[in-house]
């Protein structure tokens, strides 16, 4: 790489967008031009960067000429709208969004799991689900060792999934409650401060939402293996930062919690959090600003064969969304794998 790289972050504004680029920062980015796009509503608004300001343009579909990688993160909307134009300009995306996670030309990369998937992107690379991401980090390593049959999964998701007004509705339907006042319901069906709600992104005809199908299907895109068979609940708590999930992993063979944690303790991005006697189990209070994903509580499902239970926490807002995009685009810029086949791919 020459580090002359100019990447542009679409979305800037929001809660992934900010830290898009803060962790561009943080990981020192070997990128010489990096351009913050948003919608006109955010034009020329100052965005800290390297110790100074980056102003906020809007985004247009012109807006990727020269530029070599764009991460977005404003909706599936925008996305669907303006990666082909950013692919058109040879730019390589990488897709926060769940536009293009099912498409069979876009890889749907995890680092840590399927980083070899890359090597086939065609101009669109999709950034999974944060729930999904935080599970196959934890799942992978012990498939690896003994085949994974079965994932039965609850979620607890923080606000800050939604965005920005996911993170405000929280905080003002609490300060209302501290003052006496009926919450205000905006952006969720129902009140989320002091509630929790199992209904995250919409419902669909058979009875799932769509982030309970998003787990599904995507976790056997990245795992690569059909036969991992994953049922989900999705639920929304009063949280700010970081997902938790409750896992319970049918295995093929025996597993025994002891050589779980051997095989997690050495396992790319995975922290080790599991000394019950000490209180000592992962919690979205602690890994809020962290890079990894903590996994804990691991014992034997008494009920079943073959079956482990375990907890596993992580930052939605880096691992879950932008971390996982900077990683990716790291290992594009490392492995000379920017440019596109054919600019006019994903336009029709
Ligand atoms: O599952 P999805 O749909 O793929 O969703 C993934 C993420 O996309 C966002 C949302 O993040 C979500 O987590 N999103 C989803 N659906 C959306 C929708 N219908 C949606 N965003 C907008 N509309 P988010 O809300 O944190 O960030 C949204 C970012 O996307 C930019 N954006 C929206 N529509 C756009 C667009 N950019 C270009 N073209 C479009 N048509 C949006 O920019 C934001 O960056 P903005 O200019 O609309 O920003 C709005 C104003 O919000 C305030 N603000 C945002 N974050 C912060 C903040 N203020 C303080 N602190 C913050 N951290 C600012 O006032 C800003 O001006
Ligand atoms: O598909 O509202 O990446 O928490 C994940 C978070 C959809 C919205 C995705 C939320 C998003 C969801």
């Amino acid at each position: 790489m020459d580090g002359s790289l100019t990447v542009a972050v679409v979305g800037a504004t929001g809660a992934v967008g900010r830290e898009m680029l803060s962790t561009l920062e943080a990981r020192n980015f070997p990128a010489t031009r990096v351009i913050a796009l948003a919608s006109s509503r955010s034009s020329g608004l100052p965005l800290p960067f390297r110790g100074g300001e980056i102003s906020v343009q809007e985004l247009k579909e012109d807006s990727f000429q020269g530029v070599d990688i764009a991460l977005f993160s404003a909706g599936g909307g925008t996305s669907e709208r303006f990666a082909p134009h950013a692919v058109r300009h040879g730019c390589v995306v990488v897709d926060n969004s769940s536009a293009w996670r099912a498409d069979d030309r876009c890889p749907l990369v995890v680092p840590e799991v399927n980083a070899h998937a890359l090597k086939r992107h065609r101009g669109i690379i999709a950034n999974p689900n944060c729930s999904t991401i935080q599970m196959v980090v934890a799942l992978n390593p012990l498939h690896k060792a003994v085949p994974i049959r079965r994932v039965v999964v609850s979620t607890y998701q923080a606000v800050s999934g939604t965005g920005q007004k996911g993170i405000a509705e929280l905080d003002s339907q609490v300060r209302q409650m501290f003052n006496m006042t009926d919450p205000d319901v905006k952006v969720y069906p129902h009140r989320i401060a002091f509630n929790c709600l199992p209904h995250i992104d919409v419902f669909l005809e058979n009875g799932y939402t769509k982030e309970e199908m998003k787990m599904v299907r995507e976790t056997v895109k990245i795992m690569e293996d059909p036969s991992v068979k994953v049922t989900a609940t999705t639920v929304r708590v009063p949280v700010f930062y970081s997902h938790s999930e409750a896992l319970n992993v049918e295995f093929a063979r025996p597993l025994s919690p002891v050589e779980a944690r051997v095989i997690l303790h050495d396992a790319p991005g995975v922290v080790v959090l599991d000394n019950p006697g000490e209180n000592i189990y992962p919690m979205p209070v602690s890994a809020t600003g962290e890079d990894e994903v903590f996994v804990g509580r691991i014992r034997v499902d008494e009920s079943q064969a073959n079956t482990l239970n375990m907890w596993v926490v992580s930052d939605n807002v880096r691992k879950g969304a932008a971390l996982n995009a900077v990683q990716i685009a790291e290992l594009l810029a490392r492995d000379n794998l920017l440019g596109v086949p054919d600019p006019m791919a994903f336009l029709n």
